[in-house]
């Protein structure tokens, strides 16, 4: 296969003194070292160079959504193209500075960044595009700092999933009692911009006017912080009827928690999960329903995207239009965002096992 072929490549190529990647790139997944070394050889200015720069390694979420990548990569030809995936080991404001200038020195053709936060990057964004890298958010947008990126891919239309996340929560509490909201780390775009939709929705609509949201923790997409704010949850709130996680490594953390405490079905974990870490838990009820998007999707379009400009003369503008085979047609918006999905997506007993084997 493909990849045990790089993995030899590797190898040699780390014994011939290849230990200044390691030295550059830190302890990060094999496909970030293998890709990269694989690429560096030969042919470069032929490659169209693509940085991943997910918020953190080692969240299975942004493996799935790296997946997309290689999926666009492979109907387009892997020898026209250059892919790094490569980030750091946790999501702090700024720890992604580094990535991205690392992207600038090897003058990658496009970066795209799930951002920590909504202002820590705006220079060096501005820095690379000053040398004509094209600065992409991908699975979030960074509200107000639209100025220093090209545009953002959205997984799915924000707008909804305020809305749609303590919907799904009223559902299974009956629309009365406590809860809390365990998030991601407190500076995340993406949670924030949740987390004030839902707070909108509780004030706005009189449906929700029995649901009380206790407090918002934060457990930095680490699975065990998510795990011991869950627990402190539990103990200080004996009356909480349920918890809204909408980060992938929080409602898996709070799910194996809440199943261990044997409060399952007595407090309701709902969020936004990943199918193959989420099955076993909605097999065995701790969790009765939870939504997602498509994230290898992401991660297609983006390699479509940057393909289109690169050879069909797309430029991403409010109005550009650009097909990514599969997916269709899509139109940047107005705002500078496109929309891989409208609507987030149930995911339940009934649809489970047919997603957790995808991502
Ligand atoms: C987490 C991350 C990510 C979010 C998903 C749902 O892994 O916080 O940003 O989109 O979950």
């Amino acid at each position: 296969m493909r990849k045990n072929i790089l993995v030899i490549a590797l190898l040699a190529a780390v014994i011939a003194g290849g230990i200044a990647v390691f030295l550059v790139f830190g302890e990060k997944t094999p496909d970030a070292l293998i890709i990269a070394e694989e690429t560096g050889v030969s042919n470069d200015n032929e490659k169209i160079i693509i940085y991943f720069i997910p918020k953190n390694l080692g969240n299975p979420y942004f493996e799935a959504l790296s997946t997309g990548f290689y999926d666009a990569i492979a109907e387009l030809g892997e020898e026209n193209f250059r892919y790094v995936y490569i980030g750091p080991q946790t999501a702090e404001a700024d720890n992604q500075i580094e990535f991205v200038e690392r992207a600038i020195q090897d003058e990658a053709d496009a970066i795209f960044i799930a951002s920590n936060s909504n202002t820590a990057l705006n220079s060096v964004f501005d820095e690379a595009r000053g040398k004509g890298i094209r600065v992409y958010i991908i699975n979030q947008d960074i509200p107000g700092s639209e100025a220093h990126r090209d545009a953002a891919i959205m997984p799915v239309n924000f707008d909804r999933i305020g809305g749609a996340q303590i919907e799904l929560l009223g559902e299974q509490i009956g629309y009365e009692g406590q809860f809390a909201i365990l998030s991601a780390t407190v500076d995340a775009p993406d949670q924030n911009t949740w987390i004030g939709l839902m707070k909108k929705e509780l004030e706005d609509n009189p449906k929700y006017r029995k649901m009380e949201l206790l407090e918002v923790v934060y457990g930095d997409d680490q699975v065990e912080k998510s795990a011991s704010e869950t627990k402190a949850l539990l103990s200080k709130y004996p009356e909480m009827k349920g918890i809204i996680a909408p980060t992938s490594v929080g409602i898996f953390a709070a799910c194996g928690v809440v199943r261990e405490s044997g409060m399952a079905g007595k407090v309701k974990v709902t969020g936004l999960g990943l199918p193959s870490e989420m099955a076993e838990f909605v097999l065995d009820g701790t969790c009765e329903g939870f939504q997602l998007w498509n994230p290898p999707y992401e991660g297609y379009m983006a390699v479509y995207m940057i393909w289109a400009e690169k050879k069909e003369g797309f430029t991403p503008e409010p109005g550009s239009k650009f097909t990514a085979r599969k997916l269709g047609e899509h139109t940047i918006q107005p705002n500078g965002q496109i929309l891989v999905l409208e609507h987030p997506m149930l995911y339940d007993r009934s649809n489970i096992e047919k997603y957790s084997v995808l991502f």
